[in-house]
């Protein structure tokens, strides 16, 4: 059979306004009730930022725990937090939705301009949270921005800080990082340790065609306002339709859809 293919929702981000799209969730409630409506529209994970109480992102540790009770209270999601948080954060900071029990965690491999701004993870960054997570028996997720990445993740590996099969989550088109063309998709895939499983999140407009390629290649897809706001030219998304898309897309591509059961056991976690 086609191997399914795991939709991760990333639901919220930290970059992203409610201003810019009011379908944004941004409150504990509304991050919760998105996640239910990813879940009944197919999705598998969610990949979880939080904000306060004024909108701004945050990795609070209580409103992640808040946030992460709701969604296992009414869904059997995966749970995969955000240790990458917001440029500018002390890793402290980015650290703390660990002390939650999530699934997994997102591992940046290396430092990207951010736009205007640099998100910084030096060496001896990634290496501490890649030992905290191992230390918590929490799976990471190898966030790729771009190609050099991949050989930091080698390099955890050769270090024992990373226990194969990885799992790789291709970030494209971020304004500093890799282009989201299909043919940069191809060659990280071609890169990959053999074994290792991966997803596309496309940022802006390459969120859909990379998500096409995904489903094509047997890859997994991420989508979700985090990375894109529309769900065409000049129509605002919501997460719900970003993934209800996939799941059509998967069918006309006769690929299933995970449960998040067969995610986790796609993505070997107990
Ligand atoms: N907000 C970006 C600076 C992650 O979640 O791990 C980092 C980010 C990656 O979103
Ligand atoms: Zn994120």
């Amino acid at each position: 059979m086609t191997e399914p293919v795991i939709i991760t929702a990333a639901l919220v981000g930290a970059e992203v306004s409610k201003a810019q799209n009011p379908n944004l969730p941004v409150t504990v409630e509304e991050i919760i009730a998105d996640a239910v409506r990813v879940w009944q529209a197919g999705a598998a994970m969610v990949h979880l930022h939080v904000r306060d109480e004024a909108g701004q992102p945050s990795q609070d540790r209580e409103l992640f725990a808040r946030v992460i009770a709701g969604i296992r209270q009414e869904t059997d999601l995966i749970i995969q937090v955000s240790t990458g948080g917001a440029v500018g954060m002390s890793a402290a900071e980015r650290l703390q939705p660990l002390d939650c029990q999530p699934d997994l965690a997102t591992l940046s491999c290396g430092s990207v301009n951010f736009g205007d701004e640099i998100f910084a993870n030096p060496w001896p960054l990634i290496r501490e949270f890649a030992r905290v997570m191992q230390e918590k028996g929490i799976k990471p997720e190898l966030e790729i921005f771009d190609a050099g990445m991949l050989d930091t993740a080698r390099r955890l590996l050769r270090e024992g800080l990373l226990t194969p099969p990885l799992h790789v989550d291709f970030v494209l088109g971020v304004p500093g990082g890799l282009a989201g063309t299909v043919r940069n998709l191809v060659y990280l895939v071609e890169s990959l340790p053999l074994g290792s499983t991966w997803s596309v999140a496309g940022v802006g407009r390459s969120q859909l065609p990379l998500a096409m390629a995904a489903l094509a290649m047997g890859g997994h897809v991420r989508v979700g306002l985090e990375d894109n706001i529309y769900y065409r030219k000049g129509e605002l998304a919501d997460n719900r339709r970003l993934v209800e898309r996939v799941v059509r897309l998967a069918g006309e591509l006769e690929r299933p859809v995970a449960t998040p059961a067969e995610a986790r056991k796609i993505l070997g976690l107990t």
